[in-house]
């Protein structure tokens, strides 16, 4: 009857409790088995007779093993329709017996890729040709052919076979079938993604060229492993999961110091909302050249500052904006000392919902501990970006390399009759990193290299320039300073002249922005009536 086993072929790399089930496939049932190789060898070792397959074949396994197989004798007896009367004439005007069973498990290519110093030529001979071959004849005739592709349904099939007089179910042999073509299709998936990345030098592949520019091929196959199962996703009706590049996809979508794969030192899970945020402040700290913090919320850097210590720039950053702090993600880019977790537990009462860091010291990581809900992750790095990103839109995906501020001040322009000093460069070039975080259109206040005001999001960006103003208006009343002095980034161009006015009516003295508006004049014009000091970098960074 369809199901029953009386022959089957094994052949299997992970050895995993193999000879167990091969054992009981013969007491128990009498099944004959076929074995290549180092399969047999096992089994023979753990006292279960097979017939090695050269003899079964009447061909050797030959070409160092490329061939032991591929034969019609093996192909042809799992293929054959039982119900053809055709197919089982020829079957038997050729000599070929069938095969009930297959037990396959594949040659470990991704593993042997994992391993940095594997060469070219190992990896190839790590591609399994016969071993797919035989699962996928078996499954495409799953009505007869029971496949086992994996050491973890040996305990089912024989538990089936021992209630059903050796045979198993056509229920079961489906979950098999099916099982089968995601195993292969994963496989030749991590086996072109790996060969892409060769094509190309580095650890780049065909998807990044030499210069690490995106060249978009006409088709990725991107392979993701669930990382971990989240609660729900941004609201709570919604389920969600996070995912993780595999190795081979790694270099392009993954930096040295990812945010999945991060050590979570303490606290609860990370949420869907945590991910988003921890990466967006992460991302943007580790602009920073000097020990720097980022407080964000919602997406936007609600307080952001560089220091001589990152205590000082946590202090700083506090500063920037306590209210919208409470709930935040606090990133740092240098390791936590305990002086850091003391000012913002301790003497701020701050609430965060994660502390991101390279690493944290012995002392820092014993006072969170008293902490235990609050999620402290150590990165373990602090430099570069991952290379590509990629977000999904309804029926496809789109990606783009990430965007860093890797411009070189040398080649920014100065159109206005004023240049900015030294002090408000220094504020140009922080008020500019941190812009790049801001979600369009951006505008950020700095003054004395903290992140003051920021005006985030809105489609119009005067309003957004009008509220950066406001706010850091706020903060100097706070701190008891004078307003003004500020320096002031854009994300993009400004189309007319009304944002610098609104700028300087609220002391801004130095404005960064990409220029490249048809009415550059305009606003130039308008930075010299005021007196600001204007530059143009040339590169828009707008974040959607
Ligand atoms: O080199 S192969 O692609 N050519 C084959 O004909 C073949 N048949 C089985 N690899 C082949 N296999 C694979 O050998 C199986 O998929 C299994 O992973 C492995 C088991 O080899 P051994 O029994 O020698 O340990």
């Amino acid at each position: 009857s369809q199901g029953k086993v009386s022959r089957a072929l094994i052949s299997v790399t992970d050895k995993t409790g193999v000879v167990e089930f091969a054992r009981a496939l013969k007491e128990e049932f009498g099944v004959e088995i076929i074995s290549t190789g180092g399969t047999a060898k096992a089994l023979v070792d753990g006292g279960v007779p097979v017939t090695p397959i050269e003899e079964y074949t009447g061909f050797p396994e030959m070409m160092d093993g490329r061939v032991k197989t591929l034969h019609p004798k093996v192909h042809g007896g799992l293929l054959a329709r039982r119900d053809s009367e055709q197919h089982m004439a020829e079957a038997a005007e050729h000599g070929i017996g069938m095969i009930d069973m297959v037990v396959v498990n594949l040659y470990e290519f991704e593993k042997t890729v994992a391993n940095p110093d594997v060469t070219f030529a190992d990896a190839i001979e790590h591609i399994d040709i016969g071993g797919p071959s035989m699962l996928r004849s078996a499954a495409k005739n799953a009505d007869a052919v029971t496949v086992v592709s994996d050491p973890a349904d040996y305990e089912t099939v024989l538990a089936e076979m021992r209630a059903n007089d050796g045979a198993t179910t056509l229920e079961t042999r489906r979950r098999l079938q099916v099982k089968v073509y995601t195993t292969t299709a994963a496989y030749d998936g991590a086996i072109s993604t790996w060969l892409a990345a060769q094509a190309e030098s580095g650890c780049a592949d065909a998807v990044l060229t030499a210069d690490g520019e995106f060249a978009a091929p006409a088709a990725m196959s991107v392979k993701l492993e669930k990382a971990q199962d989240l609660r729900y996703g941004e609201n709570p009706h919604q389920a969600a999961a996070v995912y993780r590049f595999d190795a081979a996809n790694a270099p392009l979508f993954s930096s040295e110091a990812p945010l999945v794969g991060a050590e979570q030192l303490q606290g609860k899970p990370l949420s869907y909302n945590n991910f988003l945020d921890a990466e967006a402040a992460w991302n943007a700290v580790r602009e920073l050249d000097e020990p720097g913090v980022v407080i964000l919320k919602h997406q936007n850097p609600c307080g952001s500052a560089v220091a001589a210590d990152v205590t000082e720039a946590y202090d700083r950053a506090f500063a920037c904006d306590p209210k919208s702090a409470f709930g935040g993600i606090v990133a740092v880019n240098r390791e936590v000392p305990l002086s850091l977790v003391e000012h913002f537990a301790d003497r701020d009462k701050l609430f965060v919902e994660v502390l991101i860091a390279p690493s944290f010291t012995p002392e820092a990581l014993e006072r969170l501990s008293k902490r235990a809900n609050l999620r402290v992750l150590a990165t373990g790095g602090a430099a570069g970006h991952a290379k590509l990103e990629m977000r999904t839109v309804d029926g496809g995906m789109l990606v783009q390399r990430v965007d860093t501020v890797e411009e070189d001040p040398a080649t920014f322009t100065f159109p206005t009759e004023r240049k900015p000093t030294d002090a408000e460069m220094r504020d140009l070039m922080f008020a500019w990193k941190v812009c790049k975080t801001v979600k369009s259109n951006a505008i950020l206040i700095a003054k004395n290299e903290m992140g003051i005001g920021m005006g985030p999001g809105q489609p119009n960006r005067v309003d957004s320039a009008l509220l950066a103003c406001q706010r850091a208006d706020e903060v100097c009343e706070r701190l008891g300073q004078e307003a003004g002095g500020y320096a002031c980034a854009s994300d993009a161009f400004f189309p007319f002249r009304d944002n610098v006015d609104t700028l300087a009516a609220h002391g801004v003295t130095a404005i960064i922005q990409p220029g490249g508006s048809v009415r550059d004049e305009e606003s130039i014009d308008a930075c010299n009536e005021h007196g600001i000091a204007m530059v143009f970098t040339g590169t828009r960074h707008f974040r959607h």
